[in-house]
C-alpha cells in the first residue's frame, strides 16, 4: 500500500508504526492525511503479526493540530459531514495498544490523537497545548474530557483558556506522558515499549486495554465487574495454560494468542 501523507513501517517484530509525513505543514492533520492513518492503523490492528503500533510525526511536529486552512472555508454543516479521522477516529477503539511518540509540537488536534492512544513516549522537546481558543474555537477530539482528565482540573483549564504549553518535562510531572526522554532517545524508547508490549499474549493484552479504558467510563463497582469478565476470559485461554506452565517449567512463554 502506498501512502502520500504518512509513513509506514514496522521498526522491530510485532511494532507497527505509522509516520506522519507533511513536514511542510507541520503534519497539520488535513482529511486525507487523516483518512491514510486510519486505514494504516486499521490495517496494522487486524495483522496477527502485528502486537503494537506506533503513531509518530517527526522530531519537529508531532501534528501542529488540524488543518486550518481546510478549516478555513468549511462551515459547521461541512464539518459535521466530513469523514474526518479527527471526528471519526478514536486510537482507544483499536483492540491493539497504540503507543505515540511525540517530539515538537503537539497541538490543538496533534495533542488529541496523542490523548487517544494508549501511551504517550515524549522528546525533550515536545510541547504540548491546545490553542483552539485563539482561533475562536474549542477543542473538538477529545480535548476537554482527556485533557482534563490527564492532568486535573486547574491546569487543563489554564491550558485551554490561556494557550499555556506543557514541555515534556512538566508533562511527564503531570501524568500526561509516559517518559521524557532525549531527542535522539524517544523513538528507541518507544519501540522498545512497544516491543514489550507486542511480546506478550494479544489475548491478554486486549483485555487489560479494554478494562483499563473502562475506568474511564464505568463507576467503580462496574469497572470491577467489567474487570472480573476479562480477568475470566483470560482464565480460560490457551495462553493462561501456557503462561503459568511456562512460569512453572522455568522457561519463556509461546503464546499462540488463542
Ligand atoms: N494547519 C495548517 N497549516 C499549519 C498548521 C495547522 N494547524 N500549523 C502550521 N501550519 C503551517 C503554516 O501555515 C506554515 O505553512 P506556510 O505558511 O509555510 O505555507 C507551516 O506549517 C510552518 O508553520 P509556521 O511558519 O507557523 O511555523 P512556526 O515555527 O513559526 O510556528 C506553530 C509553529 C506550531 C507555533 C504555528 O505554526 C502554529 O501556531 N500553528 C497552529 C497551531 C494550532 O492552532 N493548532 C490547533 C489547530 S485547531 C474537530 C475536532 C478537532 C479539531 C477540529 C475539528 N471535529 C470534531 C470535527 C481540531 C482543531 C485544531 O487542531
Amino acid at each position: 500500500m502506498s501512502y502520500q501523507y504518512i509513513l509506514v513501517d514496522q521498526p522491530a517484530e510485532g511494532v507497527g508504526r505509522v509516520r506522519l509525513n507533511r513536514p511542510k505543514a507541520l503534519n497539520a492533520l488535513s482529511s486525507p492525511l487523516m483518512d491514510e492513518v486510519n486505514e494504516a492503523m486499521l490495517a496494522f490492528n487486524s495483522d496477527p503479526s502485528i502486537g503494537a503500533m506506533i503513531l509518530t510525526g517527526d522530531d519537529k511536529a508531532f501534528a501542529a493540530g488540524a488543518d486550518i486552512k481546510e478549516m478555513d472555508g468549511m462551515t459547521a454543516i461541512d464539518m459535521l459531514m466530513t469523514v474526518s479521522l479527527i471526528e471519526r477516529f478514536e486510537m482507544q477503539r483499536l483492540s491493539k495498544p497504540v503507543i505515540a511518540a511525540v517530539s515538537g509540537y503537539a497541538l490543538g488536534g496533534g495533542c488529541e490523537i496523542a490523548m487517544a492512544c494508549d501511551m504517550i513516549v515524549a522528546s525533550e522537546t515536545a510541547l504540548f497545548g491546545q490553542p483552539e481558543i485563539n482561533l475562536g474555537i474549542i477543542p473538538g477530539a477529545g480535548g476537554t474530557q482527556r485533557l482534563t482528565r490527564a492532568v486535573g482540573k486547574a491546569l487543563a483549564m489554564e491550558i485551554m483558556l490561556t494557550d499555556r504549553k506543557l514541555k515534556a518535562e512538566e508533562a511527564l510531572h503531570y501524568g500526561l506522558v509516559n517518559r521524557a526522554a532525549p531527542l535522539d532517545e524517544y523513538m528507541d524508547v518507544a519501540i522498545s515499549i512497544a516491543q514489550k508490549v507486542a511480546r506478550r499474549s494479544q489475548v491478554a493484552i486486549r483485555l487489560t486495554k479494554e478494562a483499563v479504558n473502562k475506568a474511564y467510563e464505568m463507576t467503580l463497582e462496574e469497572g470491577l465487574a467489567f474487570e472480573r469478565r476479562n480477568f475470566l476470559v483470560a482464565f480460560g485461554s490457551e495462553d493462561k495454560v501456557e503462561g503459568m506452565r511456562a512460569f512453572i517449567e522455568k522457561r519463556r512463554a509461546e503464546w499462540t494468542n488463542r
